[in-house]
């Protein structure tokens, strides 16, 4: 049994993603961050970075204690590695993987989510913020439709953890979209994992967990996600 630390944002709806596709029991324990839920004590303890996602695997393939983790790339890795699904097995098509992970990890999610900041949630418009991680999502976008020029998916054939990590971070802004006309392929690409039972599945647990998703935040959720600057 898996229990799955989560609220439906991009980075939550990476894990749901994976655990709809396969048949690994878990259980959803919702991390509500507009309410501070990620500064409890107790959830520091296996997630000292005050964000979700995070697991805690009480069947970890060892037989020993349960393993924690966090870090929604760290815990793709640990439940592809731990199924042997969606990640090759030989080292060729792992370091593929890996790649596409890494930069979903450190460049699609971290530049989109900070676009979505300054278009959605800042208190007033910066232009130059605005421009900046305009043109590098943009950027982004253009490297992953050249990436799937004669690919179904990131690495080739079959879908993958890259896709997971992906998918949730295209475009997840509705009141500040972006123009995907420009990336055929993406869109393409989106398509299919759209329309996969497991993704369908992924995203209805999201609306069941927050029915509110989407709606505006008052100023007491944009106090506790944006005005904490440190915990001592
Ligand atoms: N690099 C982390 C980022 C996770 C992250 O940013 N989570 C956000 C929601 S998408 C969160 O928990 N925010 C709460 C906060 O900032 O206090 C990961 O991929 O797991």
């Amino acid at each position: 049994m898996i229990d799955l630390y989560y609220w439906p944002t991009p980075n939550g709806h990476k894990i749901t993603l994976f655990l709809e596709e396969t048949n690994l029991d878990y259980t959803t324990k919702p991390v509500d961050i507009g309410k501070g839920d990620q500064f409890k004590p107790e959830y520091l303890a296996i997630s000292p970075n005050n964000k979700m996602p995070a697991i805690v695997d009480h069947a970890p393939a060892d037989g020993g204690a349960p393993i924690s983790t966090f870090e929604s790339g760290a815990i793709l890795l640990y439940l592809a590695n731990k199924t042997k699904r969606f990640i090759p097995q030989d080292i060729r098509g792992r370091i593929v993987v890996n790649e596409w992970l890494f930069w979903q990890m450190g460049g699609l999610g971290p530049m989109t989510g900070q676009y979505g900041h300054f278009n959605v949630y800042a208190p007033e418009p910066i232009p130059y913020a605005i421009e900046r991680y305009t043109r590098e999502v943009q950027r982004l976008l253009g490297v992953l439709d050249r990436r799937l020029a004669g690919r179904a998916f990131i690495a080739g054939d079959d879908y993958s953890i890259a896709d997971m990590a992906c998918y949730p971070w295209i475009n997840p802004y509705t009141k500040a979209p972006l123009d995907l006309t420009p990336f055929a392929r993406v869109r393409r690409w989106q398509a299919a994992i759209a329309a996969r039972p497991a993704t369908q599945r992924a995203y209805a647990k999201g609306a069941e967990v927050n029915p509110s998703a989407g709606q505006p935040m008052s100023d007491e959720e944009k106090r506790i996600l944006f005005g904490v600057s440190a915990v001592a």
